[in-house]
């Protein structure tokens, strides 16, 4: 092969690859302007927010979002969380959970949590907890340390999601607003079913230690359903152990 030729085959290559680049790009979705967003979505992607990265993920795979349906109404949820080091001001920033709902062939962001969520890395189940065949959407929230786990619970109801366990308000620099607010010890926090009514409680288990050379104590709150929220039912301490500082 003449030198020619060598260098007509590499500016076809080098052709190509620039056409395929351009075609890769422009078959990428756009991504939905939500009025929450905390930053601008820019060309390079270094600007865009976890949350659109999320969206974004999701329209380039829908089968990130796990399947919850209600009646003949079908969602497709996911979560995100802020990440290490990530500036938290407001609810969408510090993470969230966005339901998409299939509208003949287009998915379509039907609903997203407004609660803040603390810095984590969450993970969504689904699930009937209530026993009315409907499932709900567990977040499981596990802190950066891996220690604690937050959990939240969301029903369907009047047309939309809403939130059944425990929140807080919280002040920021920029607001108020509502906090997920039930969690404990990774390895005691736990949904069960402990009276075998079909009804799934929400065991939260923690340590508790009154001032330095005092016993480590252990408690647990069993919270139960009552048709509208968790409410906390039980909190007992069931162990104690001696302290070693
Ligand atoms: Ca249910």
């Amino acid at each position: 092969m003449s030198i020619k030729n060598k260098y007509i085959i590499l500016l076809i290559i080098i052709v190509l690859a620039i056409a395929l680049i351009y075609l890769f790009n422009i078959n990428k979705k756009p991504i939905d302007q939500g009025q929450n967003q905390n930053t601008t979505p820019s060309e390079n992607g270094k600007n865009i927010s976890i949350r659109d990265k999320m969206i974004n993920s999701f329209y380039d795979n829908y089968e990130l979002g796990k399947t919850l349906k209600v009646g003949d109404r079908e969602f497709r949820v996911i979560s995100y969380g802020a990440g290490e080091g990530n500036r938290m001001e407001e609810p969408k920033s510090s993470g969230g959970i966005i339901a998409f709902e299939r509208e003949k062939e287009k998915w379509e962001i039907f609903w997203e949590s407004s609660e803040f969520f603390s810095e984590s890395f969450p993970d969504i189940e689904i699930r009937d907890l209530t026993n009315d065949k409907i499932d709900e959407m567990i977040l499981k929230n596990t802190s950066l340390s891996g220690r604690n786990l937050g959990l939240a619970v969301y029903t369907w109801r009047n047309g939309k999601f809403e939130i059944v366990t425990r929140t807080r308000e919280v002040i920021t620099s920029i607001g108020k607003y509502v906090s997920l607010d039930l969690g404990g010890d990774v390895d005691k926090t736990k949904i069960e079913d402990i009276d075998g009514d079909n009804i799934y409680e929400i065991i939260i288990g923690y340590k508790w230690q009154e001032m330095s050379g005092a016993p480590v104590e252990e408690y647990q709150q069993i919270y139960k359903y009552d048709g509208d929220k968790y409410y906390l039912w039980k909190e007992e301490k069931i162990g104690e152990e001696k302290s070693e500082y």
